[in-house]
């Protein structure tokens, strides 16, 4: 994370921090970087394949065309002081390795959960977990969907307590998609005051 600077002519340079927007196939995460972008989003859709069909579960998305196949990218200023640039990742298991690239430098992340298809989302909150990145769960709530409290929520993807879960996001709403990243700049924040509080312990230990 860049920090707040001064420049010579007494301009401040706002922090730039990447966040990354993930989750299982369809979950919305193209929809929510395009509905909260403040510059026209980057997209790579290509037509789902039948190479990738045969793979992936695509029931209750049986409408779905088109996938990702490298990566979202947008822009949001969350702040006066607080730029954020978000990548959304690939949803089809043959593109994961683009994961790794994506998530280099990436100080927290968004994973989108479809509850009609829990399964779908282990390998997003695995990847992070064993990373160490901090992330939230927004539920996607599409019309078809059961509401589920967020303790049902924690305990179907067996999330450990600290991590927030925001139970009615719309990836199609700009409003919605910011109140996530707004809670996952917390969660960071909070991560790192966390970690700086356990090194000071240790060094004063020492
Ligand atoms: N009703 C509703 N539909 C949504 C919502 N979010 C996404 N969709 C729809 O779900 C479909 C998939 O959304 P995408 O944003 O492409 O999902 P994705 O996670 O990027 O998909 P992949 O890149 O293939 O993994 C699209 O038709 C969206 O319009 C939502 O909050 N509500
Ligand atoms: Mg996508």
């Amino acid at each position: 994370m860049r920090s707040v600077a001064d420049t010579a002519s007494g301009e401040r340079i706002p922090r730039s921090v990447k966040f990354l927007v993930s989750g299982g196939l369809g979950a919305g995460k193209t929809s929510f970087v395009g509905s909260v972008s403040e510059i026209t989003p980057l997209r790579t859709e290509e037509r789902l394949s039948e190479t990738g069909e045969a793979i992936d579960d695509l029931s209750h998305i049986e409408d779905k065309r088109t996938t990702t196949v490298a990566l979202d990218f947008g822009r949001i200023t969350l702040a006066s002081d607080l730029v954020l640039y978000l990548f959304g990742t690939p949803g089809q298991s043959r593109f994961w390795y683009m994961w790794n690239d994506l998530a280099v430098g990436a100080l927290g992340a968004v994973v989108l959960i479809d509850t009609r298809r829990f399964d779908v989302s282990f390998a997003a909150i695995d990847f992070f977990e064993h990373r160490g990145i901090p992330f939230i769960i927004a539920v996607n709530r599409f019309p078809d969907s059961e509401p589920y409290t967020a303790e049902e929520i924690r305990t179907a993807l067996e999330l450990d307590p600290e991590i927030p879960i925001m139970t009615d996001c719309s990836a199609l709403e700009f409003e919605s998609c910011r109140e996530a990243l707004m809670v996952l700049q917390e969660h960071v924040m909070r991560r790192v005051a966390a970690e700086a509080a356990l090194v000071d312990a240790v060094g004063q230990r020492e």
